[in-house]
């Protein structure tokens, strides 16, 4: 990982920041600390942290803080909250050693395909031996897209014609990866709405194949949620979750969002964890989510 991802993080993150800590850092000066628990409970739902979320933060930090404190504590105790709540959400990605499936879903303009590409990247970095399939075979630009970007990482781009099959090309990339001798397989499918029955259904026909080959689903169920449509990821998350069983997500374009605090509720919702998240259109602006480093970029910059 290259050291100046999490500097990426902090510039990525200086909206949600500005937006939760700008106003409050100037309310702070001689307010009542209800005065200040009343901003700080705005400037949460500015952040898109939810209703439920702020009001759990605020009651928190009430009990922490009973009557006066400074900022710096007062900033001490959101951080340890914070890091408290997020840290059920950070499990390392691993995998056991033979041919892995990766499986990478969500709605349209997300970050599927870029994210394929950054994650093939950062596996390759780790010394595995990925593939690139391009199971999104609705528009003849993505199979490009998929081409373009695994040449520009150095890794082999399994794919069909447009309209093809999407199962029909997970199946031929398994047999390819198991001759060649990949270890992992990255699938990168079509954008989709949540509530489109028949493309969910596509789906899960790509899953059967998987299991069909490999006598088990794909290792990894990857939600890639754009982190700047906010609260609106539970929905999508709860509906892939239903139709899946989702393993984990991807966060992206935490880089320009003001709304970063979403990822709280996301967490608590669905209590699944962010494998990696993505701050840039950049194939190294990837990372392992680390709930410390998160919250030390959203709240200290
Ligand atoms: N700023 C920013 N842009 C990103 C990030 N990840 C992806 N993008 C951009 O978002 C746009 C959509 O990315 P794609 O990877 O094509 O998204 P997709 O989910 O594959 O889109 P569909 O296949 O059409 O559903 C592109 O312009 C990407 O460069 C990110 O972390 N930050
Ligand atoms: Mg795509």
């Amino acid at each position: 990982m290259p050291e100046s991802f999490w500097e990426r993080l902090r510039a990525g993150l200086s909206r949600t920041r500005e937006g939760l800590l700008g106003s409050l850092s100037a309310t702070f000066q001689g307010q009542k600390t209800a005065e200040l628990l009343t901003r700080l409970e705005e400037a949460l739902l500015c952040a898109d942290v939810g209703p439920e979320e702020a009001r759990r933060i605020v009651t928190q930090v009430e009990e922490e803080l009973p009557g006066r404190c400074t900022w710096e504590e007062l900033l001490t105790v959101v951080e340890k909250i914070l890091v408290a709540e997020l840290a059920q959400a950070e499990r390392p990605f691993s995998l056991s050693s033979g041919l892995a499936v990766l499986l990478f879903v969500g709605v349209n303009g997300s970050g599927k395909t870029t994210t394929v590409a950054k994650v093939g990247k950062w596996l390759l970095g780790c010394g595995r031996k990925p593939v690139l399939v391009a199971a999104d075979t609705f528009r003849a630009a993505a199979i490009d897209q998929l081409r373009e970007l695994g040449e520009t990482v150095g890794l082999e781009v399994v794919a069909h014609q447009p309209g093809a099959d999407p199962g029909a090309v997970v199946h031929d990339a398994l047999v390819h990866a198991r001759s060649v001798g990949y270890d992992i397989v990255l699938v990168d499918t079509a954008g989709r709405l949540q509530t489109k029955k028949p493309l969910m259904e596509e789906l899960k026909k790509v899953c059967r194949v998987v299991e069909k080959f490999m006598n088990r689903g794909p290792d990894e169920r990857v939600l890639v949620v754009d982190a700047s449509v906010g609260q609106n990821a539970i929905s999508q998350a709860q509906l892939f979750h239903a139709a899946l069983g989702l393993t984990g997500l991807v966060l992206t374009k935490l880089d320009g969002t003001a709304r970063g605090g979403a990822v709280l509720p996301v967490v608590q919702a669905l209590g699944l964890p962010i494998l990696w998240v993505g701050t840039g259109t950049g194939l190294d602006d990837l990372a392992p989510f680390r709930a410390e480093a998160f919250v030390q970029a959203l709240l200290r910059g």
